[in-house]
């Protein structure tokens, strides 16, 4: 019998990390511009760091009698519509959710059954109970083997639904063999928890994946770090939204990874520059980048929204204890929380000036559908587009406006953070940056050149935004 056909299939959002459209419309054209065109493209195509989606790296991974299954990233590659697929997962990302119900669509125009899953399923199932002919709502390590078992048995249900977070503990090793692997820049993403005990109200993982943090085996990671390395000796993401929510475990892990000689980045929060037990292992263990969620050097900013764990008096102490390591900070502002002022343009440029922090990344805030954010917001009136036309907004950083902040009118709001990323986003700083980095300089240049060039994309729309503002003003529009 030949054996049946998955498609697992990742959607790229429309726009920012990972859409086209990063690179803006041509300007001028000649040979010139053409060779800048392409040189930029290919810059920007290796400073996006694409890696593979840990999801369907997950699912693929099950082996189930008679079932084959196969990764297709859009991103990458066209969709192979000349094979027979038996089922058809797409994986529904917030920010990717038009492009995915479309594709679903036309799939199921031409016969294909198509399941859907992923956050944005999960958090919004009545949403998508039309758009495929089965939900998977929740975490699908374990539910979708019993997916693939009613698929071979003909007997796939409307929904499956995971009642439990799934136990990390037990999970089996994650395999690569359904990538591409030269697609990426790396194909070793690891995740060693799931599941946050923090609030930020900007934030939907606490919502998705529960306040409880689930380990998975120390073992099971070592032995999957080790696995890896024999395909691919190239850096480790581990996609932990904080990869020291505790520290004892974290200790203990990346102790036992310092034998492997492996070079890898991650998500942490500062309060590691405290620890000098910790920040010493991850620096052995070969971290060589931690991205570092600030958020607004205003606490009371940090406290409207949630934001409780960063040490705030200590803050600028821990990111020079973590580069004094020798890893490199990507640190992370969200310009615009509700207690911010015009004064944090001028914070924020001081705080990277003596901090040094080698990658900025000074975000306006993305009102993600399903966080308490959002709610509240739209419960004031304050964001810029109708609460249920989920379609409306662009979750992708750097670029317009998606909602009012609250002690600064917008109309001064855009100029600031425009103003702002003019003056942190320039070559001479790129440069001086990767000069001063402790440590990976070529990431660190490409990195902030990407960052020129997708800021200045940002204050195009921004200013093509605060047009139509005004032009909405003078018709007396709100
Ligand atoms: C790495 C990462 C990225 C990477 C890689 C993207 C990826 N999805 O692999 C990059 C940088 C490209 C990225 C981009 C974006 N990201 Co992102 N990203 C993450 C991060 C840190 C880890 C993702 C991950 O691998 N998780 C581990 C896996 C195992 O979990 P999972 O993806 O949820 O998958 C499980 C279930 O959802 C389900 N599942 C998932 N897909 C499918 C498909 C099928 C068929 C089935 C049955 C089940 C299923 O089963 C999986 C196993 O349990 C998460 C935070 C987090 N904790 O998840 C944010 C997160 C997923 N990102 C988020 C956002 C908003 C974005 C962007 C829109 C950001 C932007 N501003 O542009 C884009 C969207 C890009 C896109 N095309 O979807 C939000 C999503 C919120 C939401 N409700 O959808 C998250 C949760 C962060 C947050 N704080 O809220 N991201
Ligand atoms: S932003 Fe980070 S710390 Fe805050 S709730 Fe989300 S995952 Fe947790």
């Amino acid at each position: 019998m030949d054996k049946l056909s998955v498609l697992l299939v990742f959607v790229p959002a429309d726009s920012g990390v990972d859409g086209p459209s990063l690179l803006g419309e041509p300007e001028h054209s000649g040979f010139l511009h053409s060779l800048k065109d392409s040189v930029l493209k290919n810059v920007i195509k290796r400073a996006q760091f694409a890696i593979p989606p840990l999801s369907l790296m997950i699912l693929s991974s099950i082996d189930e009698p008679d079932i084959e299954q196969h990764i297709c990233d859009l991103r990458f590659e066209t969709f192979p519509l000349d094979r027979h697929w038996d089922l058809i997962g797409i994986s529904v990302q917030t920010g990717a959710v038009r492009p995915a119900f479309e594709l679903s669509a036309i799939l199921r125009e031409k016969g294909f059954r198509v399941v859907l899953g992923g956050p944005y399923v999960t958090v919004f199932p009545e949403r998508c109970r039309d758009r495929g002919d089965v939900l998977v709502i929740g975490e699908a390590d374990e539910i979708w083997r019993k997916v693939l078992a009613d698929l071979r048995r003909g007997r796939l249900q409307k929904e499956y639904r995971v009642d439990e977070l799934p136990d990390l503990t037990c999970g089996s090793s994650v395999k690569k063999d359904a990538l591409e692997l030269r697609s990426y820049f790396t194909t070793n993403v690891v995740q060693t928890t799931r599941g946050c005990p923090y609030s930020c109200d900007f934030c939907n993982v606490h919502v998705m994946n529960g306040h409880k943090i689930r380990h998975r085996d120390i073992d099971g990671v070592v032995r999957e770090v080790e696995g890896f390395l024999e395909k691919d000796r190239r850096i480790f993401f581990f996609l932990d939204d904080t990869v020291n929510a505790d520290d004892d475990y974290a200790e203990k892990l990346f102790h036992e990874l310092i034998p492997f000689g492996i070079n890898w980045v991650g998500q942490a929060t500062t309060r590691l520059g405290e620890n000098s037990r910790l920040l010493d292992v991850f620096a052995r263990s070969g971290c060589g980048a931690l991205l570092v969620g600030i958020e607004s050097l205003a606490e009371e900013s940090n406290r409207a929204h949630n934001k409780f764990h960063n040490p705030a008096d200590r803050q600028a102490e821990c990111i020079r204890n973590i580069r004094d390591a020798g890893i490199c900070v990507y640190g992370s502002f969200i310009y615009g929380l509700d207690e911010d002022t015009l004064e944090q343009t001028d914070a924020i440029e001081a705080f990277l000036e003596e901090t040094g922090i080698d990658v900025p990344g000074i975000n306006l805030l993305r009102p993600i559908p399903g966080t308490e954010v959002f709610n509240r917001l739209a419960d004031e009136c304050r964001l810029l587009h109708d609460r249920n036309d989920h379609d409306a907004f662009r979750f992708s950083w750097g670029q317009e406006m998606l909602y009012r902040p609250k002690k600064i009118p917008i109309e001064a709001f855009i100029p600031s953070y425009t103003a702002l990323t003019k003056r942190v986003f320039t070559v001479r700083r790129a440069i001086q940056r990767a000069a001063n980095a402790p440590t990976l300089r070529s990431a660190v240049l490409m990195f902030n050149l990407f960052y020129v060039h997708m800021y200045n994309l940002s204050r195009k729309d921004l200013a093509r935004q605060m047009q139509e503002l005004g032009e909405d003003k003078a018709k007396g529009k709100s």
